[in-house]
Formats: C-alpha cells, sequence, structure tokens
C-alpha cells in the first residue's frame, strides 16, 4: 500500500461527495432535531484568505459536529456581493463591477469546494442578485409603510475620498473614514433613515438573553453602543421666544446650581438665536460655526482640549429658581445628542467647569461632597476640580438635605408638577443611515414626484432592477450614478400620464446583511423573501460563527431588523444568533497580513502545498479559536505528519485488522478506556470551542492506538478497530478527507460525516485503579493500589498479603473479614 497522499484523498472523495450532496437538507419533514449553522458570508473581493480559511474551518467544526450527534443540519453559504470595493476595483480597471463581482464569487466558489466546508449547496444566494435584492426592496417598503423608513435633511459624516455619506459605525475613533481611511467631515444631506432608535430599549434589553452565549466583550461593545442614559428633560424658557427650550440632564438634581445654557453651534436652534442678534455677534457665531464643522465629533468631546465658544446674546430662565442665565454656543456639545443644548452645572461637570472658569461664569455648589475623611471638597471655583461624587443637597431650596437617588426623583416630581420637565431616557444610538450615493447596491424602491411628493413602487412589480452600469459614469461624485441613468429614472404612469422619478440612492450593504440568514430557508422561492413556516421551524441561528469586526453593526442592525419582522408577525423569535462564536484573527510575524507588509500568507498557495485537511487541522489546533494565529509560529507539516499516522491506524486495520461489525467487549481494555474517555469529552470540548483540546486529544489517541498496535495482537484488536472509527468520526470535523479515507478503509460507506458518534461505555470510564484502605480492629494498617474491578477474595488475599496488616495482626487470631470492594476491607480479630 502506498502512503498518506493528501492530493490522492481529495481527488478520490471530492467527486463522490459532489454526487452524494451529503450537506443538502430536504424540505424539512425529517424528525430528527434541527441546528442551524451559520458563518457569515463572506464578501467577493478577490480569492479566500487566511482569514476565511480560519472563520470557515471553525463554522465547520460545529456544523459537522452537530451531525455527529443525530441534528440535521443546515449550514448555507452565500456573499455579501454589493458595496463600494467593487465598485471601486471596477472603476481602477475599467470593468463592470458586476463581472468583477461574480468572477470573485466563482473564484471563492472553487477554492471552497476543494476546502470542502460541508455548506448545503442548493441554497446559495448573492445579494446582488436581482432575486435576493427584490427583497431588500420589499423589506425597506414595508419598513416605510410602518413609518421606520424615514427621509430627513441632516448632518452626515462625509467621506471626501469615496464621496459618500457614511454611517457612525463606519468612522472610526480617530475621525477617519473606515473604508479610505480620510479623514471625515461633515455635510448636510438629505437621507434615508431606518428607525432603529425606535428599538433601542429591546436591543440593549435582549442582550441580557445572550449572557453566556455571546462573547463578553460584544454584548458590551453592543451595549456601549446603544448607550442608555436615563435622567430628564427639562425645559427652558427663552426670553424673547415662544416655544421653551428642552435639555437632556442625568443630574436634574442639580438644576439650581445650572448657571448657564450651553447649545451646540451646529444645531438648527443656535442659528435662530442668533437670527436677530447684531452683526457683531452673527458673524462672531457664523466663523465659529465654520471652525466647529471641522472638528470631528471625537475631538469635540475630548476633555484635552481648551474649552471655545461664543455667547449668543440670549438669555434663559432657570426654570426651578426663576434665575436669568446666558445662552453660549460652544462645540462640546453635539447638535444630536439629547437635544443639542445643555443647562450647564459647573460646579459638579468638569466641561462645564473649563467652559465656566475661561468665560469668567458663575459656579454654585449644589452638593455637598466630602471625602474618605468626611472633609469637604474644595470649592471647584478655585480648585478647578469639579466634584461630581455623591453627596448632600445645599443650596437647592426643597431639595436640600437629600441624598443623589432621591434628589434626582424628587425634582423630577418638581418638574413635573409644574409642567416643565419630565423623566426622560437618551440613547448614544442613532438612526441607520441607509442612503448611499453609489451604484453597486439595491435600488431605493421610491418614486419622486415633480412636487416632491413620494410614492413607494409597487411591490408586484420589484425588483427595481439597476440599470446596466455601461455608459454611467460611477466615479464618486456625491450623487448616485444612477441619477444620470435618465430612462431608467424616468417612470411614466401609465394611468395619469404623470412623471416621476426613480429615487437614486442605493442601499447601505448591511441591509442587504441583515436578514440574509432568513433568506436560505427559501433562497430560490420566487414568490416571497422567506417563508415563515420554515424559518420558524429552523430559526433562529443556533451558531453564528465569524469576525469580531462584526460586533457592532452587522449584529445590531440584524438583531434590530429580526425584532421588526417578529413585529410585523412574520417571526417567532425576537434574536437571530443564539450562540456566537468570534474567531480571532490570522497574523504573520506578530502582524496583520497584508499585500504592502509583503507578509500575505496566499490561501491558495498553502492550500495547493499542504491540502486542506492539513490547513484546517492547523487552524483548529493553533489555540483556542478566540485568540490570534500568527502563523509563523504553527506547524502545517506537523499536521500533516499527524494526519498520516491517524490515516496508518486505518491503513492497518484494512490490511490485518478485525472485520467489520467485530464486537469491541474481547479488545485490550487500557485502549478501550482511552477510546471511549475522549467519546466522552469530545462534545464537551466542542461545545466550549475548545478544538486545540480536540485535535491534542485526537493526536494522543493515535498514539495509544499506534501503541497497542506495537506491543499487543498488532491491528487484529478489535479496540484497534473500535479506536480508529472512533478518531475517523472526530477527526472528520478537523478533516474531512483523511476521515472520509479511514473510514472507506474501515470498510465504512461514505460518508462518515454523516455517521452518528457512539455513546461512551460508562462502564469504561470508571477509573482504572483505586486506592483500598485495610483496617485492623478498626485501625488503618495499609492502603493498596487495586484495579477499580477487584473482586472481593482477589482484594482480601491482597489485604492479608500485606505486611503492615500481618504486622498488626501479629500471633492473633482473625475472627471476621468484612470486605466492601473495592474501598475497603476490614479485620477483626481476637487474642
Ligand atoms: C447637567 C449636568 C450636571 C450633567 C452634572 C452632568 C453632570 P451621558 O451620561 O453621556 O448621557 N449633555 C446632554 N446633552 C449633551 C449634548 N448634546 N452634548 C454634550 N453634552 C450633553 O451625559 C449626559 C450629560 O451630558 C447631561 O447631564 C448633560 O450634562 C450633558 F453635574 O446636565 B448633564
Amino acid at each position: 500500500a502506498e502512503g498518506y497522499d493528501f492530493q490522492a484523498i481529495q481527488d478520490r472523495w471530492l467527486p463522490v461527495w459532489e454526487d452524494l450532496k451529503p450537506f443538502e437538507v430536504g424540505a424539512g419533514d425529517s424528525t430528527r432535531p434541527k441546528k442551524y449553522v451559520l458563518d457569515m458570508f463572506p464578501y467577493p473581493s478577490g480569492d479566500l484568505h487566511m482569514g476565511h480559511a480560519e472563520a470557515f474551518c471553525f463554522g465547520d467544526v460545529l456544523a459537522r459536529y452537530w451531525r455527529g450527534q443525530g441534528y440535521d443540519v443546515l449550514h448555507p453559504i452565500g456573499w455579501d456581493s454589493f458595496g463600494l470595493p467593487a465598485e471601486n476595483a471596477a472603476i481602477k480597471r475599467g470593468v463592470d463591477p458586476r463581472e468583477w463581482t461574480y468572477a470573485n464569487i466563482a473564484q471563492q466558489k472553487a477554492s471552497f469546494r476543494v476546502y470542502a466546508p460541508s455548506f448545503d449547496w442548493s441554497r446559495v444566494l448573492h445579494t446582488s442578485d436581482p432575486e435576493y435584492y427584490r427583497w431588500n426592496q420589499w423589506l425597506f417598503l414595508k419598513m416605510y409603510e410602518k413609518g421606520l423608513a424615514y427621509r430627513k435633511a441632516s448632518w452626515v459624516n462625509w467621506d471626501p475620498v469615496d464621496q459618500t455619506v457614511l454611517a457612525n459605525e463606519q468612522v472610526l475613533a480617530d475621525g477617519t473614514s473606515e473604508r479610505s481611511g480620510a479623514m471625515v467631515v461633515k455635510k448636510k444631506l438629505t437621507q434615508w433613515y431606518f428607525r432603529i432608535t425606535d428599538y433601542a430599549d429591546r436591543l440593549l434589553d435582549d442582550l441580557d438573553q445572550l449572557e453566556g452565549k455571546w462573547p463578553t466583550k460584544v454584548l458590551n461593545m453592543q451595549r456601549n453602543w446603544i448607550g442608555r442614559s436615563r435622567g430628564a428633560e427639562v425645559e427652558f424658557e427663552i426670553e424673547g421666544r415662544d416655544a421653551k427650550v428642552p435639555v437632556f440632564t442625568t443630574r436634574p438634581d442639580t438644576l439650581h446650581g445650572a448657571t448657564f445654557m450651553v447649545v451646540a453651534p451646529d444645531a438648527d436652534l443656535a442659528a435662530e438665536l442668533v437670527a436677530d442678534a447684531s452683526p457683531e455677534v452673527r458673524m462672531r457665531f457664523q466663523a465659529y460655526l465654520e471652525q466647529t464643522q471641522k472638528q470631528t465629533e471625537i475631538e469635540r468631546q475630548s476633555t484635552e482640549r481648551e474649552k471655545t465658544g461664543v455667547f449668543l446674546d440670549r438669555f434663559a430662565v432657570n426654570p426651578v429658581n426663576g434665575e436669568r442665565i446666558p445662552v453660549w454656543a460652544s462645540d462640546y456639545v453635539l447638535a444630536d445628542y439629547g437635544h443639542g443644548a445643555i443647562m450647564a452645572v459647573p460646579a459638579h461637570d468638569q466641561r462645564d467647569l473649563d467652559f465656566a472658569r475661561k468665560f469668567e461664569l458663575p459656579v454654585r455648589v449644589v452638593v455637598d461632597v466630602r471625602d474618605a475623611d468626611g472633609a469637604q471638597l474644595p470649592d471647584p471655583a478655585e480648585s478647578g476640580l469639579a466634584t461630581s461624587g455623591e453627596g448632600v443637597m445645599v443650596n437647592s431650596g426643597e431639595l436640600d438635605g437629600l441624598g443623589k437617588l432621591d434628589a434626582i426623583a424628587k425634582a423630577i416630581e418638581v418638574l413635573e408638577a409644574r409642567g416643565t420637565g419630565r423623566a426622560a431616557t437618551t440613547y448614544r444610538l442613532r438612526d441607520w443611515l441607509i442612503s448611499r450615493q453609489r451604484y453597486w447596491g439595491t435600488p431605493i424602491p421610491i418614486l419622486h414626484g415633480a412636487d416632491g411628493e413620494m410614492r413607494p413602487v409597487d411591490t408586484a412589480v420589484l425588483p427595481v432592477e439597476l440599470p446596466a452600469s455601461e455608459g454611467l459614469d460611477l466615479k464618486p461624485k456625491g450623487s448616485s450614478p444612477l441619477g444620470a441613468a435618465t430612462e431608467w429614472a424616468t417612470v411614466v404612469d401609465p394611468e395619469t400620464g404623470e412623471t416621476w422619478t426613480r429615487d437614486p440612492d442605493t442601499m447601505d450593504t448591511f441591509v442587504d446583511s441583515s436578514w440574509y440568514y432568513l433568506r436560505f430557508l427559501s433562497a430560490t422561492d420566487p414568490t416571497q423573501a422567506f417563508d415563515p413556516e420554515l424559518v420558524n421551524s429552523w430559526g433562529p441561528i443556533d451558531q453564528y460563527a465569524g469576525g469580531v469586526e462584526h460586533a457592532i453593526l452587522h449584529l445590531l442592525y440584524s438583531r434590530f431588523i429580526t425584532k421588526v419582522l417578529h413585529d410585523l408577525g412574520y417571526l417567532d423569535f425576537e434574536e437571530p444568533f443564539t450562540a456566537l462564536l468570534n474567531q480571532g484573527m490570522v497574523l504573520q510575524d506578530g502582524a496583520k497580513m497584508s499585500k504592502s507588509k509583503g507578509n500575505l500568507v496566499e490561501f491558495a498557495s498553502e492550500l495547493q502545498a499542504h491540502g486542506a485537511d492539513a490547513l484546517r487541522v492547523t487552524l483548529a489546533f493553533a489555540g483556542p479559536p478566540e485568540d490570534d494565529i500568527d502563523w509563523a509560529d504553527v506547524s502545517v507539516q506537523g499536521s500533516a505528519k499527524f494526519l498520516a499516522r491517524a490515516w496508518r491506524v486505518a491503513d492497518d486495520v484494512e490490511r490485518d485488522g478485525a472485520p467489520l461489525g467485530t464486537d469491541p467487549a474481547s479488545g485490550d481494555t487500557a485502549l478501550r478506556r482511552a477510546t471511549h474517555h475522549l467519546l466522552a469529552d469530545a462534545p464537551g470540548l466542542v461545545e466550549a470551542y475548545k478544538f486545540n483540546v480536540l485535535v491534542a486529544r485526537l493526536m494522543e489517541q493515535v498514539n495509544v492506538t499506534r501503541k497497542a498496535i506495537d506491543a499487543g495482537a498488532g491491528a487484529a484488536d478489535p479496540a484497534v478497530r473500535e479506536s480508529a472509527e472512533a478518531v475517523a468520526m472526530i477527526l472528520s470535523l478537523f478533516a474531512p478527507y483523511a476521515a472520509e479515507d479511514m473510514w472507506a478503509k474501515l470498510g465504512h460507506e461514505p460518508t462518515v460525516a454523516l455517521a452518528e458518534w457512539p455513546k461512551a461505555d460508562p462502564a469504561l470510564l470508571v477509573e482504572d485503579e483505586v486506592t483500598m484502605v485495610v483496617q485492623v480492629d478498626g485501625k488503618v494498617r495499609d492502603r493498596l493500589t487495586l484495579p477499580a474491578t477487584v473482586s472481593e477474595a482477589d482484594a482480601e488475599a491482597a489485604a492479608r498479603a500485606s505486611a503492615g496488616v500481618q504486622r498488626a495482626i501479629g500471633d492473633r487470631t482473625i475472627v471476621n473479614v468484612i470486605v466492601r470492594v473495592p474501598k475497603i476491607v476490614s479485620i477483626a480479630t481476637k487474642p
């Protein structure tokens, strides 16, 4: 027989699997329990890379595992194929984004086939197919109908390089675009939004259900992103203005200490307040506004920067004490948080104090804050340190003497009684900006009338197909290229003869990926987005796997859309992803791999050189899946050697082993124990994502099996066959080709992937050896190490033979022996 040859094995099994299609799940009429295992679908930006190799390896381990446990497993694959990179690449190379995209998809598909994740290939979807994005449009119209999709003019994040609007989530902490790296600026545009803020509470509260099933880090990132703040809304009268101005505060208890008001320069309110001011004030304000617009949100919130601002020459009235307080504009107040205006309490808020000291505004202490020794903290006006801690209220009328929580409750009560405020909650979360001024996306199915009227496209005529890119200038310019596709954009109503214009914008691709997991249940259904019955029987996703880069955006949007579809009556469940595994990154020499750094490990060449199995085993063995893997530290050759060793065990059994179906009971007990311990431990290891530990256990098992072959009756021992079968089944999670070949050598039909794992025999799991105590007349005289299965007679004999016991008995006569195997032997004597 030849040795282990990964290439020959791949060539042998790939066609068999393609023929068998073992991972296609049927119409759902099986009575077996179901698991839905999903890997975040790839973006077709080229061939697959090592990051894909890792992510899809882990997702596949889980999918294959559940099949081995007797589940029907749905494990589909699709492509997230709309989006900017396709368009940018197309612009650069002058090719059609469609062609570029589908060529990449074809390449990735070909690589996947060899890499062999256990996908159900009958359900493939591409979000850029009209058959898919038609349902994005359907979803949009459902949201529009419910008032959850709306248009508004607002300041948006503008990427001056890509010339497109970005969601807040796409602006990095340093104020640059996640896509182009350009410094993001603000621009006022009319855009489409999804009203995700209506769902803020549910999106936050339901995270508690995912505790222990999602990484804690991701749960916290979601919580911070939603950023719920509880407090009050307080209405301030502004002299010379009819409507009162609301502010949001988390500290209504400090209202008596509010000595001025600050408005965001870029809030509409600021412009309105200076409209009738002197030319000098207006000019100063205008200059300040322009300066503000150059700052990023991060810079504006920085506590390091010296405070700046302009007095608006207006006064507000503090509703609790009637005091007249000046109104300023400053960039540390953000236009789109709370109400874009604040009551400033300099004694107890550091930003306000810095501002008050800079512009010489009054500071009034209203909370008596003390240090640990009970000493009063220094006056903030002098120390420059605001006292934000807890204390007892002072200078605050009816609040005096109260502690923080009581004072907050009382303040809200007073405000409510006077009709000048109420309890309120604010969120950091903003509505989801979904329109993009780019070509390669889902057209927004809205028509605009000459008079500005909007009208949804009739769902019966969906999809609104993207026009061909030919003849369109795809270069970013701030308005969608689709606007120039005149023929496409112009729609004449056949009944009225009126002319309507199509909305030229396309949807954020996060819309596409927010519900794709539902489409896999009905991937080819031309009549509906998804079949609610199928979705409810398979969903929610039992196991989701993918990169931590999606910890906020994609997961939040999917959770939101799931809740919307639940509310619309389509889904029984409200959370899409029951469990989440985030894999680490594949690095090289401690750094992220990239072409420009020259440290790129090409997936295709690794696959070519080592084969799918060795790559997958290497990725699984490298460490806990959540950790980063440094490709410089791993040994693919080591994995290949292990696979060869495992394969040779089956090869030996094929030649000289016990025949298929031999009862293993007569086999070597030590080897059987090892096998059954492995079978017993494997499920827990997979479910705890300890894939590396399980691979190590497989290595151990192969070693003890080899030793048993060398030392004992060769491969003929039925315990060797039993071990080889267990190894093949468990190894199939990591090395499907080698495992299949072993399975065939062991006399089984393909495929090992559908073989149900045997349960461990509890009798073989008990400890091999135990410590038995021997007492003489109630005193412990010896401790003996004996097999756990020792017989009563053998136990008694061993006890009597013990030197310590014999010494204790001496010349006395034994009158009684009580044997309780395997724990104790108790001997009674008399003189
Ligand atoms: C008075 C006050 C007194 C405040 C005090 C804090 C401490 P979080 O917790 O982040 O929600 N604020 C409100 N709207 C703002 C805006 N648009 N831009 C900048 N700051 C704004 O913060 C809420 C607090 O941030 C609010 O409570 C308000 O200042 C400020 F001792 O009101 B506070």
